[in-house]
């Protein structure tokens, strides 16, 4: 623990968790979605006959080694044959709805710069498409139609801006970077106000040299923007402090509304989480975001989604998986059915998930405990070869009432387990003999009132 602060003008302006309505409402998502799509959906991680190994969404960054020398200026005219026939919004927000997403969020731009929505401050946008229509207000109409919220993906970082750098160097920089400023500020605050339902901005690109030197203008920027949107929801990775600290300020309180550093990885243990709302955002190959039409590796399965999503929950945090349409707007096979396994996983077992959050009580190797008011969830991974189910009960001389499957509610013997030097609060709650699953289940336990 520090105890002497650092005065920072550009640091966290809140120590502990938002306590308003709109986070809460955040906070009880559980499942979330995200859509990557952009130019980069047409080459789908391959161009002129080559796959490449790398996360799709970069594959422009990628000319120069092994790609054709002319590549950016090919990619950078992609756009005009961008014309997803395919694409229906209602069609992907159904699917998000019956997977059980609470929020999704979609990438209005990404590094390459290309603006999915009409934006007038450059001509490289949807509205210069064969497609021609506003396909971020599509999503968001359409979403919204289905009890959605929606989130805003944003890079900061645009390889399309002529004022964009990656260090600021010499004052020639610095004057080129100062109508990137500009530029962004006018596309954040055109995105606010064209798309007003939004609940959030997610924030990406913002790791280089020149935008963490720019503590005073984003500090600022974020102010005028949640005095435009009060409630708006901005996570910890849009701006530095005024030492260059990101996510968490230099006196070590996170900057943002929760800890967007959970890329493709989980947090093992509530310590982890230092009391931060946070989201993990996943891929279900390795790490591919936008679309590649040739996934190679080891690819999630749902199995492996929904223990992801039960540990996210059981540690207090969302868990939001990464879909990556096609240059025609098609969801592909492999997450259609990933997206169709998780939702009949959900059906069933979605009181377990939707506002729940950690249970103080001693992680068992059986699966996970998620708690919402006196209900435990147990949701079983690994069913131990006795059947039983352990559990110590942490608060002191309380007793489970009742358990049961949520499934079917039908009754699950609780039996006194004894006691220990620890804890004389053991039980073992015990599965069925003839109970058969191939799938995760969830056992309710009651707890009696605090004492
Ligand atoms: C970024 C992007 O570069 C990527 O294409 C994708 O959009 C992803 C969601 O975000 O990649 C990141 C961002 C953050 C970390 C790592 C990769 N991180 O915090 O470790």
């Amino acid at each position: 623990e520090k105890t002497t602060q650092i005065s920072l003008k550009h640091g966290s302006h809140r120590s502990g968790k938002r306590t308003d309505a709109t986070m809460q409402r955040w906070r009880e998502y559980g499942l979330g979605q995200f859509i990557h799509w952009g130019i980069y959906s047409i080459p789908g991680g391959g161009w002129d006959g080559k796959t490449y190994g790398g996360a799709a969404e970069w594959i422009r960054s990628w000319s120069g080694k092994d790609a054709p020398n002319d590549w950016r200026k090919t990619y950078d005219n992609l756009y005009k044959q961008f014309n997803p026939v395919d694409f229906n919004a209602n069609k992907w927000a159904e699917q998000a709805k019956n997977m059980g997403a609470k929020y999704v969020i979609f990438t209005t731009k990404h590094h390459d710069g290309f603006c999915m929505w009409p934006s007038k401050y450059t001509e490289y946008t949807i509205a210069n498409t064969p497609y021609k229509k506003d396909i971020v207000k599509e999503v968001v109409d359409a979403y919204n139609k289905v009890g959605i919220d929606v989130y805003l993906y944003f890079s900061v970082m645009d390889w399309s801006h002529q004022g964009w750098r990656y260090d600021i160097k010499s004052p020639e920089d610095s004057i080129a970077f100062e109508s990137f400023k500009k530029f962004t500020r006018n596309q954040l605050l055109e995105l606010l106000t064209s798309y007003p339902s939004a609940k959030g901005l997610w924030f990406d690109g913002t790791w280089d040299k020149s935008w963490v030197k720019q503590a005073e203008f984003a500090d600022e920027l974020e102010t005028e923007m949640r005095t435009l949107r009060p409630g708006l929801i901005i996570g910890s990775r849009f701006r530095a402090d005024d030492f260059g600290k990101r996510h968490v300020d230099s006196n070590g309180v996170m900057m943002g509304d929760y800890e967007q550093g959970w890329e493709r990885n989980l947090p093992n243990s509530i310590e982890d989480v230092h009391g931060h709302d946070w989201d993990c955002v996943m891929t279900i190959p390795d790490n591919q975001w936008g679309y590649n039409s040739h996934w190679k590796g080891y690819v999630k399965t749902p199995y492996n989604l929904i223990e992801m999503l039960v540990k996210s929950v059981s540690l207090s945090g969302n868990f939001v998986i990464n879909f990556g349409p096609d240059g025609k707007g098609n969801i592909r096979q492999e997450e259609t059915s990933i997206a169709k396994e998780i939702g009949d996983w959900m059906k069933t077992n979605n009181e377990a998930i939707y506002g729940c959050s950690h249970a103080d009580m001693k992680k068992q190797d059986w699966g996970y405990f998620t708690q919402k008011g006196r209900k435990l969830y147990l949701t079983v991974f690994n069913r131990p070869i006795n059947n039983c189910l352990n559990v110590e009960i942490s608060e002191k001389g309380v007793k489970p009432t009742k358990a049961y499957f949520l499934a079917n509610k039908l009754p699950v013997a609780i039996q006194d387990a004894g006691k220990n030097k620890q804890n004389n609060n053991l039980y073992n709650i015990v599965i069925p003999a003839k109970y058969i699953s191939d799938k995760p289940f969830v056992i309710v336990l009651e707890l009696e009132e605090s004492q």
